[in-house]
């Protein structure tokens, strides 16, 4: 894997909160990429004046501040799948995340926006569906059909999406295919199924990613993390949120 710096030895500075999926994506494309950056953990819910300015205003992680660049200052990234881009297009040539062509960096896209639209919010909608009923059988259901249409979209071959190399999609989902299995497997008894379809191929992917160094390097401890995530989204899975 090869390492660059970003500017002159001057580190990325990177916002994160430990549990948060979206800030596992941009900490794991840094670490792909083999970049320097300054780990920051953050609590986004406190919206204090110097979070508010750090994070453009929106008091969210991941955030991404880029050495300044001669006269032009420092540059500040929000929003987890912008950052994946942004990073990409720091270090083009540094283990791309993009492959080179356009029909597929489109497909990519595609795939991305389907993790964002038909996965993640029906994975939040049912881990806070605390009481049985129609409307956390819809989004059980919601979640299920929009993994098993990723699952049908792998390579055959994988292990990755896109077949031998990680791209920026297998980064998009990791996070929360985890949280999917941790939580969902937790609060819900929800089991991704691994028979028919396209289920065996999600299977083997979710193991491939989760035997990666970078996602086990952003696990923090991982002895401890699984209990602490679930730990962490109780009051989600009871419908409370922060
Ligand atoms: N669309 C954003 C979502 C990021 C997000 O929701 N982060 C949560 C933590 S997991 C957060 O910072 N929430 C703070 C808030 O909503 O005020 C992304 O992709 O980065």
């Amino acid at each position: 894997m090869k390492h660059t710096q970003a500017s002159d030895g001057i580190p990325l500075k990177f916002y994160c909160a430990w549990y948060c999926p979206f800030a596992q994506r941009a900490w794991m494309a840094l670490l792909h990429k083999g970049l320097d950056f300054e780990y920051i953990e953050v609590d986004p819910y406190r919206e204090s004046q110097w979070w508010l300015e750090i994070s453009r205003g929106r008091a969210m992680v991941p955030v991404i501040v880029s050495p300044p660049d001669g006269d032009a200052g420092p540059t500040t990234v929000i929003d987890s799948t912008r950052i994946l881009e942004y990073l990409e297009d720091l270090v083009p040539d540094c283990n791309p995340l993009y492959p080179d062509d356009a029909n597929t960096r489109a497909e990519l896209r595609f795939w991305i926006d389907h993790v964002n639209e038909r996965i993640v919010p029906h994975m939040y909608r049912f881990l806070r569906a605390e009481q049985p009923g129609d409307s956390r059988n819809a989004s059980r259901q919601a979640l299920l059909e929009g993994l098993r249409a990723f699952g049908e979209a792998l390579s055959p071959s994988g292990p990755f999406f896109a077949g031998t190399e990680l791209t920026a999609v297998d980064l998009a989902l990791a996070p929360f295919a985890y949280r999917i299995d941790t939580l969902l497997g937790h609060y819900r008894a929800f089991a991704v199924p691994s028979s028919g379809d396209g289920w065996p191929r999600y299977q083997r992917w979710f193991r491939s990613m989760c035997d990666t160094a970078i996602f086990k390097a952003t696990l923090s401890d991982p002895d401890s993390y699984r209990q602490r995530l679930i730990e962490h989204y109780l009051p989600y899975s009871q419908g409370r949120e922060q």
